[in-house]
């Protein structure tokens, strides 16, 4: 059996933070060259066919990449910390968003808001179980409520990835249900 989750977070790593890693060439707008990317995940070990990357774009369960429309490129829908530009939709968030995160960073977060750190964006969810999924990653999840609209009505912009991730470059303390 094919290890479609472990190519899966090499592809991650690949697409949203370390194109080095391998020596693939990023576009301004997050694309690498498919046949680039296959030839050279074989520097790391890590064999790759055409087909075998489309199961695990398909198979992501959160949809984290994106095929061009001819095939030819992929990128990641969101989650970099090198800078790209995915011309992000901006979107009007419903009432209320939210974040996962884990009780060590809440003093912190209640002095800054959530701020970006290592990415490009904060990254909020559209429910709870979503936000309780990501807060997991790192221990006990504990979930915040942000007031997105209110956010958005004071004037802060938002964006929804292709792949249903809400982004937004910080969440100021007063718009957070803790
Ligand atoms: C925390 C996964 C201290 C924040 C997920 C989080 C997501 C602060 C961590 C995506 C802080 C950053 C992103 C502050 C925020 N002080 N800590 N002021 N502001 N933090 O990984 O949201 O599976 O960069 O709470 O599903 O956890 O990779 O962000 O705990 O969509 O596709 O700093 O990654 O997607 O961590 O996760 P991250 P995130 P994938």
């Amino acid at each position: 059996m094919k290890d479609l989750k472990g190519i899966s977070k090499f592809l991650s790593l690949v697409l949203r933070h370390k194109p080095e890693e391998i020596g693939v060439v990023m576009d301004a707008n997050g694309w690498v060259a498919v046949d680039e990317l296959i030839e050279k995940c074989s520097v790391k070990k890590v064999s790759l066919d055409f087909d075998t990357l489309e199961e695990v774009v398909i198979s992501s369960d959160k949809q984290r990449f994106a095929f061009s429309d001819d095939y030819s490129k992929i990128r990641a829908n969101q989650g970099h910390t090198v800078s790209v530009d995915l011309g992000l939709e901006e979107k009007e968030p419903s009432d209320f968003l939210y974040h996962g995160t884990v009780e060590k960073f809440l003093e912190s977060i209640k002095a800054d808001g959530l701020q970006k750190m290592q990415r490009l964006h904060v990254h909020l969810s559209k429910d709870i179980e979503t936000a309780v999924k990501v807060g997991s990653r790192r221990g006990k999840p504990v979930i915040l409520k942000i007031h997105a609209a209110a956010m958005h009505k004071d004037g802060y912009t938002f964006y929804l990835s292709k792949n249903g991730v809400w982004l937004c470059e910080q969440v100021p303390v007063k718009y957070i249900e803790f």
